[in-house]
């Protein structure tokens, strides 16, 4: 076979983005390894409904038996969020997955090539990848900063998983010349918690400043991502000084047992959850649906400025 590997778009996805109607893209690690059955299908299910009611059209990512698709049918939502032979797929496992006809729950770098590819401008996910600690001996840094540098996509976020490097993360995103903008905030977001403790440069305050400066990216023909860092409501946050307690503890307990490498994220993520009894849980699914009503907000404006 030669040419284009075929990406799957689906009509209602492609209709939308040919009419310049607002569409927001939605990834699928958060329901095939982030959030616990049978939770996981239910927020990912009410995500889209929500966008829907708003007048966005979704386009949940993910790789179905082998084709990397962009508006997965619900029952292939379903069938992902089930499935216990999947991958976590991000991009450079994409023609892996691809080749092998393997199902693939799609990273944020993954997702954000196949929206970019299939023309779609937001995405909205939880939280992004980013600087490990002790990054600077592993080189552990996730692939969705380099991918980020070169995609122009929108990508709303509550900040990074919250068992990154923050500051670090911060700086490569300087290095890597991507925006970081915050939501009525110049506090950078820290996932579970409202303010991470890092400050950013900038600000907007409304969806139609954030359509604003997307359109001044394109109009600039620059690469990279814009990040759009909104904080979870101060009052539905974890408790600030007991996440800073928990997460001591939690790295402690890695470090005891030897996780170390690709096996500390979910190790560390279960411990913030069994020691919240699932607290930490409600939280991240609030933080997921104030990005997906702000990803359609952006998109709505997005789309009104092309009138
Ligand atoms: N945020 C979370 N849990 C996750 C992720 C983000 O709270 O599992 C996923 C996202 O899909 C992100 C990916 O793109 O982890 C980054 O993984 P890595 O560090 O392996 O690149
Ligand atoms: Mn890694």
């Amino acid at each position: 076979m030669t040419g284009r590997l075929p990406i799957r778009i689906s009509d209602e996805v492609t209709q939308a983005v040919a009419d310049g109607r607002p569409v927001v893209a939605l990834e699928s690690t958060i329901f095939t390894h982030g959030l616990p059955r049978p939770r996981n299908l239910t927020v990912a299910l009410e995500a889209e409904e929500r966008l829907r009611t708003a007048g966005v059209v979704p386009a949940t990512v993910g790789v179905y038996a082998g084709v990397p698709t962009v508006g997965l049918a619900t029952e292939q939502i379903k069938e992902l969020s089930e499935s216990d032979d999947l991958d976590k797929a991000s991009l450079r496992d994409l023609p892996v997955v691809a080749a092998l006809g393997r199902h693939g729950g799609t990273t944020v770098a993954a997702t954000a090539f196949l929206a970019h590819r299939a023309g779609i401008r937001v995405f909205s996910t939880g939280g992004l990848g980013g600087v490990h600690f002790g990054a600077s001996e592993t080189f552990d840094e996730s692939a969705d900063l380099t991918t980020l540098a070169a995609t122009p996509v929108t990508v709303v976020s509550a900040g990074v998983k919250s068992i990154l490097d923050i500051g670090a993360t911060l700086e490569r995103f300087e290095t890597l010349n991507i925006p970081v903008v915050g939501y009525r905030t110049r506090k950078y977001p820290g996932f579970y918690i409202t303010d991470s403790g890092h400050e950013i440069n900038f600000k907007v305050d409304t969806p139609e400043e954030a359509a604003r400066v997307i359109a001044a990216r394109d109009g600039l023909e620059l690469p990279q991502a814009v990040l759009v860092a909104n904080p979870v409501d101060p009052a539905k946050q974890l408790p600030p000084e007991e996440l800073d307690e928990l997460l001591g503890r939690a790295w402690a307990e890695a470090e005891r047992r030897g996780i170390t490498g690709n096996a500390s994220t979910p190790f560390l993520l279960d411990f913030i959850q069994r020691d919240t009894q699932g607290r930490s849980l409600d939280v991240n699914v609030e933080v997921y649906r104030g990005n997906v009503r702000l990803g359609g907000e952006i998109a709505t404006a997005l789309a009104a400025l092309r009138d």
